[in-house]
């Protein structure tokens, strides 16, 4: 490899970066010498508002284009800031790399300006945390990086880079290195053939068996695996939060969403029985988190688990399993090969009878939510503007929500019409991440749309970001649910407590003129019937649009923790 003799460390974390084929890096100027050798180099510096923000962008950009994003920030506050996103992304299971600035190697712990211990900092919302100590290593630790964030269960890497060390010459690689580590999974790996050929005959034999699909499929990139299973297996198939879009939810073997949306007018009220009835579940990429199986209760004691992850330490973590350790697309495309040599006769005798009863969960819920899907006076219902938005739905689409009720309407409420992908910050759940995941998003995949669905409490993390919208020319359309209020803090509070606090409503916002102030075009809708037009005219026009949306207050999605205030209703 040639090299200009006045390559700084800066210049060659750009060329590594190249060679990992990183197309943008989500920053704001910091560390100075990387993105000005970086931006140089031909690579974007999408320039976010906040490093929190920064942080959600580089989340959905990494979610969205399979490739490992990065993310640069300055030390001390600024490195603070991104601590939310990754830990996000740590629980959530996206590759990210942060490339973040420390001050000068001889000023560590000498109260320098913005010093802070910045590898205990981040041990608890990272994979790894480095800082490179001499030039010589700096391919080296680049490439840790971007192996640690891409391979084994993604997550991110936090690369800490002394200012002095960044402007020092570049030395030759102890080892020269030439591969790319941009994408993930780095490695498929799968579990033993034997393992799979018993799974495969207790498939065959079992009485209802029922696959339960997680976020994992999607950061594998299995979706199209997992189609295939259901198909040739005849097996019914049910996603957690993070899972859905894994299937086409209109496949006549596909049962939605199942976790905690199991109240009134809930497609989960009707498919629950499926699950509470299975002898064999087959959980692939998923943590067997807490919303994903409503408080651990869904999968019944009596079942045989067999689970299906990267994560070997996710395995059996809450439900003891017959253990696939592995790529979820590898060892799905094992699995389909062992089942070549079954005889699945007694899946394939269920198939219609079970097509039958999971066409009756969907008819019975479209009766259920009839009234509020179609309600045509205000203030407007939620399920309406999600009944309004089904039908230009495609796969190329991604529909992104925050957390609150926006994850729910979407994901309780739309119905995936082909393998797609719907983000939500599922890791924790923080407020303020639907707008930023959105820009991400749109980054990775310029040419398709994105909707993004926000509560008015969280958009309010996230308003700066309009005017990064607008000036990196990431269009996306924003929906702000604004009811006035913190919607799940307030039912939360007076669920558990029987009353809530000052906190949960808001003064007017108007939303229209944040907007508009930013360059974002943007409308207030009041009538429900205004709706269905603006969402059609909005996709067509391919720009920035924000429309905000008064919604009902008195609407909450059907989660089980409101089964005492459903009932009294
Ligand atoms: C960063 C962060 N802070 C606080 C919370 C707790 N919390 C969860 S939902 C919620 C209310 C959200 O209100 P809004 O965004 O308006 O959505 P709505 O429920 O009204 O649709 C709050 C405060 C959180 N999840 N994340
Ligand atoms: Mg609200």
């Amino acid at each position: 490899m040639t090299k200009p003799a006045t390559e700084t460390v800066a210049e060659r974390i750009a060329r590594i970066l190249c060679r990992h084929q990183v197309e943008v890096i989500f920053a704001q100027s910091l560390p100075s010498a990387v993105i000005l050798a970086a931006e140089a180099a031909g690579i974007r510096q999408i320039a976010y508002r906040q490093e929190n923000m920064g942080g959600a962008m580089a989340d959905g950009y990494a979610r969205v284009s399979g490739k490992v994003a990065v993310v640069a920030a300055q030390n001390g506050p600024a490195a603070t800031l991104l601590v939310p996103p990754l830990a996000e992304a740590l629980k959530a299971s996206v590759p990210i790399v942060a490339l973040v600035q420390d001050v000068e190697s001889d000023q560590t712990d000498r109260n320098a300006f913005q010093d802070l211990d910045q590898i205990t900092l981040f041990q608890s919302c990272a994979k790894w945390v480095r800082r490179v100590h001499t030039p010589q290593r700096i391919d080296d630790y680049m490439d840790a990086a971007f192996t640690v964030a891409a391979s084994g269960r993604p997550g991110p890497a936090v690369l800490l880079l002394p200012a002095d060390l960044l402007r020092a010459p570049a030395q030759p690689a102890v080892l020269p290195r030439t591969s790319c580590l941009g994408r993930f999974p780095l490695d498929r790996t799968r579990p033993p053939e034997e393992a799979l050929d018993a799974v495969a005959r207790r498939i065959a034999s079992a009485q209802a068996p029922i696959i339960v699909a997680g976020g994992g499929v999607h950061g594998s990139g299995a979706a199209q695996e997992l189609m295939a299973l259901q198909h040739e297996a005849s097996l019914p198939v049910i996603t957690t939060n993070m899972g859905k879009g894994a299937v086409d939810e209109f496949h006549p073997l596909s049962a939605g969403v199942l976790g905690s949306l199991t109240g009134p007018r809930s497609l989960g009220r009707h498919s629950l029985p499926l699950m509470e009835e299975a002898d064999l579940v087959i959980l692939v990429g998923t943590r067997t988190n807490q919303n994903g199986t409503d408080n651990w209760r869904q999968i019944p004691a009596s079942a045989t688990v067999v689970h299906v992850d990267v994560d070997p330490t996710e395995v059996g973590r809450n439900y003891e399993a017959i253990r696939l350790v592995g790529d979820a697309a590898e060892t799905l495309s094992t699995l389909r090969k062992a089942l070549g040599g079954v005889d699945l006769t007694r899946r394939h005798n269920q198939r219609a009878r079970l097509e039958e009863r999971i066409a009756g969960f969907w008819t019975a819920f479209e009766r259920d939510r009839l009234d509020v899907a179609t309600a045509a006076s205000g203030p407007i219902r939620p399920e309406r503007v999600m009944a309004d938005l089904q039908p230009l739905l495609s796969p190329d689409m991604t529909i992104v929500a925050d957390a609150s009720y926006s994850s729910m309407w979407v994901i309780g409420q739309l119905r995936a019409p082909a393998i797609m992908r719907f983000i939500t910050p599922r890791g924790l759940a923080g407020l303020g991440w639907g707008v930023p995941l959105a820009i991400g998003a749109k980054a990775a995949r310029p040419q398709s749309s994105v909707v993004a669905l926000v509560g008015d409490g969280g958009f309010a993390h996230s308003w700066a970001e309009l005017e990064t919208m607008v000036r990196m020319q990431l269009p996306v359309i924003i929906i702000v649910l604004n009811n006035g209020i913190l919607g799940f803090q307030r039912d939360a509070e007076t669920v558990k407590f029987g009353s809530y606090t000052t906190a949960c409503h808001f003064a007017d916002v108007d939303h229209v003129q944040i907007a508009k102030a930013c360059g974002c075009p943007a409308v207030r809708v009041e009538d429900p019937r205004d709706l269905a037009d603006l969402l059609t005219k909005s996709l067509d026009a391919k720009g920035p649009m924000l429309i905000e949306v008064m919604t009902d207050p008195q609407a909450h999605p059907p989660l089980s923790l409101f089964a005492s205030m459903d009932a009294a209703a």
